[in-house]
């Protein structure tokens, strides 16, 4: 009975710590003041969706402001940074999830 509970509480544990280091999708708000039409967010969101592991950007204009789901083992928000900044469009990152 207590083994049980021993084997059980490690084995939760172990899949807490292999979950932590597989869930690699993370979220980030970037703050894009260049965008000045309604056409900018169509630019940013191709750039950003172009870099490996982008999973899904949503543009907000009326905000200024992309905010991109992604693999952070595949990508990071500097490398984000740099797609979007490439493209004509420099950010800064203004909530990171
Ligand atoms: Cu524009």
């Amino acid at each position: 009975m207590f083994k049980t509970i021993l084997t059980a509480s490690f084995v939760l544990a172990a899949i807490a710590a292999s979950s932590s280091a597989i869930a690699a999708i993370q979220t980030v708000t970037l703050d894009v003041p260049g965008m000045t039409c309604s056409s900018c967010p169509i630019t940013v969101k191709k750039a950003l969706m172009k870099v490996e592991g982008v999973q899904q950007v949503k543009t907000n204009f009326d905000k200024k402001e992309a905010v991109v789901t992604f693999d952070n083992v595949k990508t990071s928000t500097a490398q984000l940074r740099n797609a979007s900044g490439n493209a004509g469009y420099p950010v800064s990152v203004k909530i990171a999830q």
